[in-house]
């Protein structure tokens, strides 16, 4: 189980409460189509995503960023049990939709740039090392039910 300091939970979970999951969950998945073209194979019938305005504007991939960056939020609101909180996903995740694990990572820092660019000076290197750990952690969460 991850160790938490008072400190990290803070920087978290106040966070977490000013999000707007919609926006910063779709910006972060279209993102991460633009930056690592790769990861759009698992989205190939999710419309148009031939370039990078049509993708950030694709209105499936917003949807799908919100529910991702919703279920993302259970690990805040579980922060002492995330393995557990995401057992089924990281079944779902390798069984059916075979997606390489890496990429769990490569949208994590994608997710913490963006909130970067949303929340500025707010985020001080302490911010940043809490979240990064937060990011890992989920990634690893999902990764455990890989065979
Ligand atoms: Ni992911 C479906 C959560 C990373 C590809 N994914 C989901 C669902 C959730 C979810 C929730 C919906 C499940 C359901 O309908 O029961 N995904 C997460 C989380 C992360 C993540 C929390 C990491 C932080 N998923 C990724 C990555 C990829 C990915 C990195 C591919 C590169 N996910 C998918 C695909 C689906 C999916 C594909 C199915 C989409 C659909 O509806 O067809």
């Amino acid at each position: 189980m991850t160790h938490w300091t008072a400190e990290e939970r803070h920087y978290i979970t106040s966070m977490w409460d000013k999000i707007n999951v919609a926006e910063i969950g779709g910006e972060s998945l279209a993102r991460m189509l633009i930056v690592y073209p790769w990861t759009q194979k698992f989205f190939s019938d999710f419309g148009n995503l031939t370039s990078s305005s049509a993708i950030m504007h694709n209105v499936k991939i917003q949807e799908h960023g919100k529910k991702v960056l919703n279920s993302f939020g259970s690990a805040v609101k579980n922060m002492d049990h995330i393995k557990e909180t995401f057992a089924d996903l990281s079944k779902l995740h390798c069984e059916t939709l075979h997606v390489d694990p890496e990429n769990f990572k490569l949208l994590g820092s994608i997710l913490i740039i963006v909130l970067a660019m949303h929340f500025g000076k707010e985020c001080t290197p302490t911010w940043q090392a809490a979240w990064q750990k937060l990011v890992s952690a989920v990634a690893h969460a999902l990764t455990l039910q890989y065979h």
